[in-house]
């Protein structure tokens, strides 16, 4: 019989390619989703849709704030291996909503800790917990497991807290518990408000006859950008290690997000120019003269992690995992996904105007 898998943020990017990822390995995958009103609607499942998920798992109805609701999930499912990947993940919201962000991340995550401990799961349960580079934060780099975390954001300081809930739960309960401190990952199935797709999206609407630049915010921030399908596969492989540690998974690599731009640009076969300063810098058209992209800020936050750059020398040496897919592949797959959904939504507005 195959393992018994229990991933909270299933919906999510990660979620969902993880879900895939452990069905490919013959797991028995479950999945928490948090009641919403939206909940019986396709948009709500659309990544575990888009991968053709939703009838090989199983959804569990709870929420990563209400502790009963999670040891019931978990004593009934009884998993071999638990993922927790449920967070409030966007930086500038979590500047919003601070509060928010301490309960789902750090909360929540002492919620499952102490889950495995009520239900004595202590010796059957591996956890891997999602950390994040952001709790690094202003840290010099490279930044790999023994670099001093400096968080700059509420969700960076959340993270940190539920790393070191992790730690203490790892040494003090000697329970099977890895964070995975990972680096940006991106795909096609990235929600739409962060950078990477947010600018993708924008280059497919652009090369569909949008006239509206794209807005953005720091131009300047450079980030080390992996797929996330080499994530996931990284996160496996931290729990099938022989014993529980920490690891770091990035690329080694990092760009600006105005290199992301240009990046994207070119796959649609359009050069960008960078002219002006600050927030009159603008990203321009070199043939035609026309400005695909503006700074506006609205999309500046309150304090700006400039540099993320990582080393995942560790997870190369112990676990051999490298990410696979180049920067260059991630771009265009995120590009022609978005110019193929646009077709799709396209279609679909017609389909449904002919309908009616
Ligand atoms: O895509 P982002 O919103 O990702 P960010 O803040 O780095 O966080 C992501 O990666 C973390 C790992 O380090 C995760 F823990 C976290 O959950 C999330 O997945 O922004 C990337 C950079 C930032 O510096 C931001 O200021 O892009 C800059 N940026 C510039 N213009 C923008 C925009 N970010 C967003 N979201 N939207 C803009 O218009």
């Amino acid at each position: 019989m195959g393992k018994v898998a229990f991933i909270t943020g299933i919906l999510g990017q990660d979620g969902a390619y993880l879900a895939e990822f452990l069905l490919g390995k013959g797991y028995e995958v479950h999945g928490l989703v948090r009641w919403d009103s939206g909940l019986c609607s396709y948009e709500y499942y659309s990544r575990l849709y888009s991968l053709d998920l939703i009838d090989r798992i199983t959804l569990h109805e709870g929420d990563m704030i209400d502790a009963n609701s999670l040891n019931h999930i978990i004593k009934n499912i009884q998993p071999d291996e638990i993922y927790n990947l449920a967070a409030l993940s966007h930086v500038k919201v979590s500047f919003e909503t601070p509060s928010s962000a301490l309960q789902i991340n750090t909360v929540g995550t002492l919620n499952v800790l102490e889950s495995i401990r009520i239900l004595g799961l202590e010796d059957k349960v591996k956890l891997y917990q999602a950390s994040s580079s952001e709790m690094f934060g202003s840290a010099p780099m490279p930044q790999n497991e023994n670099t001093a975390m400096q968080p700059c954001s509420p969700y960076g300081v959340a993270k940190l807290a539920a790393y070191h809930l992790a730690c203490v739960y790892r040494r003090s309960y000697g329970i099977f518990i890895s964070n995975g401190i990972l680096f940006n990952h991106e795909s096609p199935l990235r929600g739409g408000d962060f950078v990477t797709h947010k600018v993708t999206r924008g280059v497919a609407e652009i090369s569909k006859g949008r006239c509206d630049p794209i807005r953005l915010g720091n131009l300047d921030s450079v980030r080390d950008w992996g797929a996330a399908q080499d994530y996931v596969r990284g996160m496996w492989m931290i729990l099938q290690h022989s014993e529980a540690d920490d690891f770091v998974l990035a690329t080694g690599r990092s760009r600006s997000v105005r290199d992301f731009v240009s990046a994207s640009f070119k796959v649609i076969g359009r050069q960008i120019e960078w002219k002006y300063e600050g927030i009159n810098e603008k990203g321009i058209d070199s043939q035609t003269g026309e400005v695909l992209v503006v700074v506006d800020p609205e999309f500046f936050r309150p304090i700006e992690l400039e540099y993320l750059l990582g080393d995942p020398t560790k997870a190369k040496d112990i676990l051999s995992w490298s990410a696979q897919i180049s920067f260059d592949q991630l771009v265009q797959d995120m590009v022609m996904a978005d110019i193929e959904l646009l077709s799709i939504e396209k279609n679909n507005a017609v389909g449904r105007s002919y309908a009616q």
